[in-house]
């Protein structure tokens, strides 16, 4: 299997993938947005799951069953609440960067990602899909023979349009 990087328009939860990404907060115990989402596609089990982990920290990332969902796993991360500091940009990237670690960990080989932190954590969009395709390219970089595909997960048309324009370098 080759490292792959692709985009798409989708509701995460419905994805067949060894591993979907959460966009959690600290807590891990759900909230709205994806995350609820995910709660409620995954069923009950999860949230006692998560409620074994201790929650996480901004930046780092923790891995559950995927319960009722398509994927096996979902690994949780908790993306910063965005104030404009340049440690916004580190621990973005982090979530990226650390999900895809904690996933190799685990022997997934498909993942897909939300756009952590560009909801309700205020993000902004193109800043963010800057950032998530250099932590994604740098990863798969970094591990050349692993066989990683890793979805852009985008939940509007618009969203879509923002990665496309990262891509080509016109952002
Ligand atoms: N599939 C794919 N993307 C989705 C879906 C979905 N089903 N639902 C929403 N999005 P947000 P955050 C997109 O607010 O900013 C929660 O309450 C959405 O359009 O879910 O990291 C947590 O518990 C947006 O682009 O996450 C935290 O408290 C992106 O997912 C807090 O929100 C992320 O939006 C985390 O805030």
């Amino acid at each position: 299997m080759k490292n792959e990087i692709k985009f798409m328009v989708a509701d995460i939860t419905t994805l067949e993938v060894d591993a979907i990404v959460n966009a959690a907060n600290k807590t891990l115990l759900g909230g709205g947005g994806v995350d609820g989402a995910i709660h409620a596609a995954a069923g009950p089990k999860l949230l006692e799951e998560c409620k074994k982990l201790g929650g996480c920290e901004t930046g780092q990332a923790k891995i559950t069953g995927g319960y009722d969902l398509p994927a096996k796993y979902i690994i949780h991360t908790v993306g910063p609440v965005y104030t404009g500091s340049s440690r916004d940009a580190a621990e973005l990237y982090s979530c990226y960067y650390g999900s895809l670690d904690l996933a190799a960990e685990n022997d997934v080989h498909s993942i897909a990602f939300p756009g952590i932190s560009t909801g309700v954590y205020g993000y902004p969009k193109p800043e963010a899909a800057t950032i998530a395709v250099k932590a994604v390219v740098n990863w798969l970089d970094a591990h050349k023979d692993y066989g990683m595909q890793v979805n852009i997960v985008c939940f509007s048309n618009d969203d879509y349009k923002i990665y496309e324009q990262v891509v080509r370098g016109k952002r």
